[in-house]
């Protein structure tokens, strides 16, 4: 395959091509690089940009010089599939890797465009662009190091570039877990860090198993986005829950916010009890804590759970396994004294809220799992009822998630809602591609 790089600096590439696997390709030829700088496509005297289009925008690289430069290469190497390199483009991660690797090895002529100022001329994207591509979501002041960036990331998927075929297939970023962690020989103890023994145990379905489980480990405290949108087998389903702290949630029917900003109590009802079960059934959650300190609401909840202990088995039994997790409680720290009498630690408080409440330092989103979880205690998850949390509530938290919103000004979910959709975002699996 042949690649033309189109660039502003070709100086930046002499280095970066000659050199480790990169270089390799050329020897074994599999690929050749050709970098054409957008000068060499100037008449003498002409620029390579021009001032944007409207007040403010800087210099843009002008679509004649672009037009020149792709006529000269594909007329040297044959059309080409051409890849602008701009932040505006589709983000560059694994599997858009490994597809640019089969387009590469498909094309016999590839064109790799990297912009520099404020980048190339749009009629020149729409005109020649296949494939418009960031690296991430940064502005770099060109499209360069992306450039070789994009080439690191798609040749190693080009048999023959990297050693052992194994070592592209099993990384991180192409399964559900990062890789796992890797130590050079000898084995032995370094400053105080240690080698697992298990690695020089021999025992290779052992070893493989560790290793395994501390990629999951390292995986879903450090990259859980990533594995909420990768995971899609039992085993590895099984692996994430092992490594997630326990959760526990509860529904504060007392503590709350009634008529007139007064703090006081509301009542249970049965939608939310059943609801909420069954989400925090389907998530994982350990015990559904309800929290009412009046008897008779007591008496209503007990009666409602004692069919689902009894009669109620039959009836339904998915209900019944949900309705299990139910716990009634007088209060919030009755709740926390048992978690902690069942974990040995005193559960991470987390509270929602619909309204902007608390300070910012408690304030998290829905990707901060790794700030809560590396603490490696149990977590609570708090909800109001009535009008919301109190803020003296609130502010016993250690941690206060961001409200769910819509495009809208419409902010009355119902809390069985706000629990589904919480539950969903903090631990439910969200895959980006289909099998
Ligand atoms: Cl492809 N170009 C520039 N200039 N900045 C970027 C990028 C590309 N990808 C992320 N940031």
């Amino acid at each position: 395959m042949n690649i033309s790089i189109a660039t502003v600096f070709p100086d930046l590439y002499r280095d970066f091509l000659n050199t480790s696997l990169i270089k390799r390709l050329q020897e074994k030829e599999i690929a050749s690089y050709d970098v054409v700088s957008f000068s060499s496509f100037c008449n003498p005297k002409e620029r390579i940009d021009a001032p944007a289009v409207g007040h403010g925008a800087g210099m843009v690289i002008r679509p004649e010089v672009v037009e020149r430069l792709v006529d000269a290469q594909d007329k040297k190497w044959g059309k080409s599939y051409k890849i602008f390199l701009t932040p505006q483009g589709k983000k560059l991660d694994q599997t858009l890797s490994e597809q640019l690797a089969k387009i590469f090895q498909e094309q016999k002529h590839v064109m790799l465009l990297a912009g520099r100022y404020e980048g190339i001329d749009q009629r020149a994207h729409e005109e020649y662009a296949d494939l418009e591509v960031s690296i991430g979501d940064y502005v770099l002041m060109g499209g360069d190091l992306a450039a070789m960036v994009l080439l690191e990331a798609v040749m190693r998927y080009v048999p023959g570039v990297v050693g052992k075929d194994d070592s592209v297939a099993m990384d991180s970023f192409s399964g559900t877990f990062v890789d796992f962690p890797t130590y050079a020989t000898p084995a032995k103890d370094w400053r105080g860090h240690s080698v697992p023994e298990i690695l020089t145990s021999g025992n290779h379905a052992a070893l493989k198993n560790h290793r395994n489980d501390k990629a999951a480990q390292r995986s879903v405290r450090g990259h859980f986005g990533w594995v909420k949108n990768h995971c899609r087998t039992k085993e590895d389903k099984s692996l994430v829950s092992k490594h997630m702290p326990h959760h526990y949630l509860v529904l504060m029917h007392d503590n709350v916010l009634v008529q007139d900003g007064k703090i006081g109590t509301s009542s249970v009802t049965t939608l939310d009890i059943h609801d909420i079960a069954r989400s925090c059934c389907t998530y994982g959650v350990k015990n559904y804590f309800l929290v009412t300190p009046l008897v008779d609401q007591h008496k209503i909840v007990e009666t409602m759970l004692n069919f689902w202990h009894g009669a109620g088995i039959d009836y339904n039994r998915g209900r019944a396994q949900a309705v299990d997790l139910v716990q009634l409680s007088q209060s919030l720290d009755q709740v926390i004294a048992d978690i902690e009498k069942k974990e040995g630690k005193k559960p991470l408080l987390v509270a929602t809220s619909a309204k902007q409440q608390g300070d910012a330092s408690q304030r998290i989103t829905f990707f901060d799992q790794d700030k809560v979880w590396v603490h490696d205690r149990p977590v609570l998850l708090i909800f109001g009822t009535a009008k919301g949390l109190s803020d003296e509530l609130i502010n016993r938290c250690d941690f206060l998630l961001l409200p769910i919103d819509g495009f809208t000004e419409f902010n009355h979910l119902s809390v069985r809602s706000a629990a589904a959709i919480i539950l969903d975002r903090w631990m439910g699996i969200n895959l980006t591609e289909v099998d």
